[in-house]
């Protein structure tokens, strides 16, 4: 049997990486996936501005900027931005089963978006496109620098819009308010989502079933019915926050939100000289950036050593094992002992030390835990996008585990190439097989200077 050089491999990897982008470009944004999700998705988007840089960084910033572009008057990002030449009926629930109009924050015409948001991603992507210009340097450098001072001022109305709007009272931790404002069905949200009772529901198809037929892979239909009926709450609320934190069934202290706000706001701070930015500015994110540490900090279990979300209900802390659990480790600027606590829990048999996996990587829900199911979602399965997060985090501080968890990744790519997500246990590729986001974080794992 001959072997084929590891170079070799990858340079594929890379090559079919860039493929999958090109197929699901739209033309200034691309799908988060071609069948499944046929729109721009905002945390995708921000992966995949930086899977762009490494093929074409005029198209990465374009990618930014079109998501950027149906920006919410209170600064919110919305979760999805519909394709309006996308048949309706293509993805559930489409922009009219959002109404995101209802607010007076929403843009009033097309594109028009959802009503939520998901985790603020862009501002880490905004500084991975100028690091990429820097290393280019000539005409490359300057339209970087470009697109910092244009998106600077709309990354700041959008971290604030997190840290007034989700904190009103200045704790440092994020509310959430739904399940799809990022990890779908997650157990870290059970509990919650079964004190929620389903009033009168308008009737609906679900599409996502349709796509991945194995309907073991995606959310049950119970939950389903749950994420609609928020949806119909939200619109009677008028998409207010306001209202929304005074009355509403789903509100979770998040740290991974949190922890993801802390990185956006350290590397909104890094690019901020390069933005012309005043000293207020820096002085309000630096703000921010104290809270959101000071508040993870607050969440850990010590016997776990994990960062644990809040019911918001109950205030009680929400103990389940997933990748939540150690999000300090997005933010490398997160308390030392916090950080110890969670790289034990990282490295323990609980996560990325299961000696079932067949990759040491990260999975979603931990295999130890009760809730686990090893094909279902955000319920167990791999999802490399996280791990980028993570590996990205890790690389200052730790910079020998980062290098494993990119050589685990990369191993992992070129078996499942583009999945959505897979299974921890046997590397069965699940979900989408070409999904954006997939690719770009491989883009960037195989970049010259990674
Ligand atoms: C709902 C697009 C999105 C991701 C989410 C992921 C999934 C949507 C869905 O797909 O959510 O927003 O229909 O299941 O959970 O993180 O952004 O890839």
């Amino acid at each position: 049997m001959t072997t084929i050089p590891a170079e070799r491999v990858r340079a594929d990897l890379a090559e079919k990486a860039a493929a999958v982008l090109r197929h699901n470009d739209a033309g200034g944004w691309t799908k988060a996936a071609p069948a499944l999700y046929p729109h721009q998705w905002s945390w995708d988007s921000a992966f995949v501005a930086i899977g762009w840089a490494q093929v074409d960084l005029a198209r990465a910033a374009a990618e930014q900027e079109r998501l950027f572009s149906a920006q919410w008057a209170n600064g919110m990002v919305p979760h999805i931005v519909f394709d309006p030449a996308t048949p309706a009926g293509a993805y559930f629930p489409d922009h009219t089963r959002w109404a995101s109009w209802l607010s007076p924050h929403a843009p009033q015409t097309a594109p028009f978006t959802s009503g939520l948001c998901q985790p603020p991603v862009h501002a880490i992507a905004v500084e991975r496109i100028w690091e990429v210009a820097c290393g280019r340097g000539g005409a490359d450098a300057e339209l970087a620098r470009a697109h910092v001072r244009r998106m600077f001022p709309k990354l700041l109305a959008w971290h604030r819009y997190l840290a007034e709007q989700r904190d009103p009272d200045g704790t440092g931790l994020v509310t959430t308010y739904h399940p799809w404002e990022g990890i779908d069905n997650s157990p870290r949200w059970d509990v919650v989502m079964r004190r929620i009772e389903v009033g009168q529901l308008p009737p609906y198809t679900r599409r996502d079933t349709q796509h991945v037929a194995d309907s073991g892979q995606r959310p049950s239909q119970d939950d389903y019915d749950r994420y609609l009926w928020l949806v119909e709450l939200l619109k009677a609320a008028r998409y207010d926050d306001a209202v929304i934190r005074r009355d509403y069934p789903f509100l979770v202290g998040d740290v991974f939100l949190t922890a993801v706000l802390a990185a956006a706001n350290a590397a909104l701070l890094r690019i901020a000289d390069v933005a012309g930015a005043p000293a207020a500015e820096r002085d309000e994110i630096e703000r921010w950036l104290g809270r959101g540490r000071a508040a993870l900090a607050a969440t850990l279990d010590p016997e776990t050593g994990l960062t644990l979300d809040v019911d918001r209900a109950t205030g009680e802390p929400i103990r389940v094992t997933t990748f939540a659990g150690v999000a300090p480790l997005v933010d490398p600027g997160a308390d030392p002992a916090l950080r110890a606590a969670a790289l034990r829990a990282f490295d323990s048999a609980d996560l990325t030390g299961h000696p079932a996996l067949r990759w040491p990587l990260l999975p979603s829900t931990g295999l130890n835990a009760p809730q686990f199911q090893q094909r279902n979602y955000w319920r167990g399965p791999v999802w490399p996008v996280v791990n980028w997060l993570y590996w990205h985090g890790l690389c200052p501080v730790e910079p020998q585990r980062a290098a494993a968890l990119r050589a685990a990744a990369l191993d992992a790519l070129a078996v499942v190439r583009f999945a959505e997500y897979f299974d921890p246990i046997t590397g069965e590729p699940l979900g989408s097989h070409l999904q954006s986001w997939t690719a770009a974080v491989a883009l960037d794992w195989l970049a010259p200077d990674r």
